[in-house]
């Protein structure tokens, strides 16, 4: 069973640390990666971090986690509130996927509010900051946990029904 999650940042987050701290925090999407890498080892999942500016590498991106991720955590910047293209790679996509945002989008400009992703993320994460990164892989890790569980008792069920 896979265990890589596909953490992918939309445009403008090589920017995070750097502009508008008042909003996004003074971390750097480098401080974000090596967060989300520690944490990664601790829950033992491998990841794969990525961020671009460029739709079609966002979507290129998707469709190989799409083969091989056992989730994907995705914040896709202002693709969000824009790329239908975004949310139909997304729904090609069987694995989990957690949407996330440092910023509370609903308490932003209204254009921020609609998310074409939350439409189909299983879960979306907004407000808390680059924690949200963290608070998503520790819940991929759960969910690969309560997975494994689940396999091992039909497993179970299969030995004693032979
Ligand atoms: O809150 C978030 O994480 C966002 O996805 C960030 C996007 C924004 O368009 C979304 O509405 C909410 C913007 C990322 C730009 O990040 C910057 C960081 C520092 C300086 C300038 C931009």
């Amino acid at each position: 069973m896979s265990r890589t999650v596909y953490v992918l940042n939309g445009p403008n987050l090589n920017l995070l640390g750097k502009r508008e701290p008042h909003i996004y925090g003074h971390e750097t999407l480098a401080d974000v990666e090596a967060q989300c890498r520690t944490l990664a080892t601790e829950l033992n999942l491998s990841i794969e971090f990525r961020q671009s500016n460029a739709e079609f590498q966002i979507i290129d991106w998707i469709h190989e986690a799409r083969e091989t991720a056992a989730a994907i955590v995705i914040n896709p910047g202002a693709f969000t509130h824009t790329s239908i293209a975004i949310m139909d790679a997304l729904n090609a996509c069987k694995c989990p996927i957690f949407e996330v945002h440092i910023s509370n989008v609903h308490r932003r400009e209204s254009f921020r509010h609609h998310s074409y992703v939350s439409l189909t993320a299983t879960g979306v994460m907004a407000g808390f900051g680059t924690h949200g990164y963290s608070l998503a892989l520790r819940h991929v890790a759960q969910l690969l946990a309560k997975e494994a569980v689940n396999a091992s008792a039909t497993n179970k069920d299969r030995r004693v029904a032979v």
